[in-house]
Order: structure tokens, then sequence, then C-alpha cells
């Protein structure tokens, strides 16, 4: 199996016999680290299940910073759960000598987590308008909780991650430079994108000024990082807390748009299947609104902006490293970056012809707390 090192079995606090079968299996829907669930049995022949991943350090400078944030954010969200949120957070398992990271002796940093029995990621769910409104419920849950989560303790593990006009600008580097010398095949990507600079500075230049607040988010809310339960498709928690960091409320709603409004996949390469659905928009924004409360109406008039703005964000961070050779988000097939590029600008288009709509769909959904603050 490609990079599993078998020796992580043996450096976990894990209840598993490594006498009896274990079988190993890659999970490939990240684009960072390398992922793996390890089922097996305890030595008294109950199911015992693990995800191991290996952290991308080319990517995450600092790993144990990495994992000591994630540490401190999951033991808060399960402090603040009513029912002691065995499910409503990861759990981090320690390594035989207490550590939340393993390193390995060919200098790989290995994490383990329990695995979260009978689940699923909201991607692959068939999902129904019923579950957007419960995940954008579980969204404005995720932001409550950490809203008295002391930010100075987070290390801000990729500074700049969701500044749009740093985003933009290493964009016209990538275009600049060629590195892989792809730039023709990508000429109408890149001067669409080009077109849309306007846009860039709408929600870091208003962090800045302090017209929008400063708290703590996720800032990789794409579906596939909500866990639902199999059978009762109730959400159980936010995965991949890589990148909790200082941030805006609206980095989180717009990616989770981004990914949940969207019609297809973010690597379809049929465009006519890609466009974005405002009933999903407005589904997750009635679940969304249900519990933001904290919200400020700077915040609220910008939601469509926010989903316009992250998912022309990744068009340009995929299109950025197709310029630049693959070497950020791995790909899967020739030209995956490309593809990927293509679709999200196809997208924003979209999302850019129906703003009046959704800004509608919006007034629709906003409770009195939000018209006058
Ligand atoms: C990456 O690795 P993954 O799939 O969780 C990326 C996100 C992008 C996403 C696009 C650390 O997330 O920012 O939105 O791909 N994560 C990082 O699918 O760059
Ligand atoms: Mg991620």
């Amino acid at each position: 199996m490609e990079g599993f090192n078998p020796e992580v079995l043996k450096n976990f606090r894990i209840d598993l016999d490594l006498t009896k079968t274990i079988v190993v299996e890659q999970i490939i829907s990240g684009h960072i680290n390398l992922t793996y669930s390890v089922a097996g049995a305890t030595a008294d022949g109950q199911p015992s299940q693990y995800i191991f991943q290996r952290i991308n350090h080319n990517i995450f400078k600092d790993p144990c910073a990495l994992m000591d944030n994630i540490c401190l954010v999951t033991e808060h969200i399960r402090n603040a759960d009513p029912d002691g949120g065995s499910r409503s957070s990861l759990t981090v398992i320690m390594t035989n000598e207490g550590k939340n990271v393993w390193i390995s002796g060919d200098g790989y940093y290995w994490r383990c987590y329990v695995y979260l029995y009978n689940s699923m990621n909201l991607d692959g769910a068939g999902v129904g308008q019923e579950t957007f409104v419960k995940a954008g419920r579980a969204l404005c849950d995720f932001q409550k909780s950490l809203m008295d989560f002391d930010a100075s303790k987070l290390t801000e593990v990729l500074p700049n991650f969701h500044n749009t006009v740093k985003r933009y600008e290493n964009f016209l580097l990538a275009v600049e430079n060629n590195t892989s010398g792809r730039l023709t095949n990508a000429l109408p990507e890149v001067e669409y994108a080009m077109s849309l600079k306007p846009i860039t500075g709408t929600i870091t230049e208003r962090l800045a000024d302090g017209r929008l607040p400063l708290r703590v988010t996720h800032n990789d809310t794409k579906l596939s990082n909500i866990m639902i339960d199999k059978d009762t498709r109730e959400v159980l928690c936010f995965i991949d807390l890589d990148t909790v960091m200082p941030g805006s409320a609206l980095y989180d709603f717009g990616d989770a748009l981004r990914a949940g409004g969207s019609s297809a996949l973010e690597d379809e390469e049929d465009l006519t299947k890609v466009y974005f659905r405002e009933d999903n928009f407005d589904s997750f924004l009635k679940g969304f609104m249900g519990g933001a409360d904290y919200l400020t109406a700077e915040e609220i008039s910008l939601l469509p902006e926010s989903v316009i703005l992250m998912t022309y964000e990744c068009g340009i961070r995929f299109l950025s490293d197709y310029l630049d050779g693959d070497v950020y988000f791995s790909v899967h097939k020739p030209d995956h970056n490309l593809i990927r590029a293509r679709n999200q600008l196809h997208l924003v288009k979209d999302m850019l012809s129906k703003v009046d709509r959704l800004h509608e769909i919006v007034a629709q959904n906003t409770p009195e707390f939000g018209r006058g603050n």
C-alpha cells in the first residue's frame, strides 16, 4: 500500500491485536495528507478500527504545532458537548510515549484517530435537502462552540490561508514563472481569473479594517469533511481540523457551499453538469441561520459573496498549482488541477449570474436578530 508504514501500529496506544488479521485501506478523498483506515480486532475479538494519517510536512511545516492545535480544539468541542461527545469530535490517540504525533525512522509525521463507526461523509450520502439543513446547523454549532476558545493558544499553521489577495498575487507569480510550461493550455482560465481581480479583497480588506470580526474557524468545510451517521443521517462532527485557525465565519460558510452548492464534484469534467444549486444554498442557509445569532449584519450581507470568493480562491489555487507543476494538491489523472480549476471557475461564473437571487434567499432566511446590528 502506497506510503503506509506498518510500524505505526506498534507505536500508538491502540486496542488492536496485531496477531489477528488487519485490513488496511487507503482513503483517497483528501488532497494533502495520506489517510488509511486500519481495521482488526481486539484481543477478546471485538471489532476495532482506527484512522492513521501521514501528515504532509512539505505543506504543514510544523506538524507538532498542528497536532497541538487539533488536541486543544477537539478537547474544547468535546467538553462543550452536553452528551459527552464521543462522536461529536475526533478523538486523538496518543503514542506509546504519550505524544500526539509519531515520527517514523524515515522522517514522516503520523497521527492516529479513533474511527467513527457507522459513519460516512456528507459527500457520498446522496444528500437530500433535510441533510443540507442539518449541515448548515452543524456549521453554525461548530462556529459557536469555538466562540469562547482562546485563539491565542493556536499556532497559525498556514498563515494567510484564505487571504484571497495573497492567493491572487501567488497566482500571478505562477503565471509569470510558468514553471510547468503549461500556460498555453490554460489561457482562457487565466484570463477569466484575472478579470475577477476586483473581488479578491472583499473579505480580506474588511477583516483588516475591522468591518468583519476575526473568529476561530475551520477553514476547510467542504462536505467531505462533515461526518454523518449512516442510518440516522444526523451530523456527527467536522473532521480534518488541520486548518483550524483565526479566520472569518464567511470562509467556512463560503467553502461549505462551494462544495455543497455545486451540482457536481469539484473535478467533474463535463461542465454542462456543473452549476450552482439555489435549493442547496437555501436549505443550508435555513439550518445555518437557525442558530447563527452571533453573526453581524455585515457578515450576513456578504454570505453570497463568500461562496463566490471561496470558490474563486480554490479555482485560482488549482490553476496556480497546475502552472507550478502539481506541487501542492495530489493529482490522480493528467491535467487534474486544470480540470478542477475549470470546474471551479465555471461555477463562479454561474454563481455570479445568480447573485441577486442568492441575496433574496439570504433576506428570506434572515431572522430578526440579523437585520439591524
Ligand atoms: C485541500 O486536503 P483536503 O482535501 O482536506 C485544501 C483545501 C481545499 C481543498 C479542495 C490544507 O483540502 O484548502 O479547499 O483541498 N487543504 C489545504 O478540495 O490546502
Ligand atoms: Mg483539509
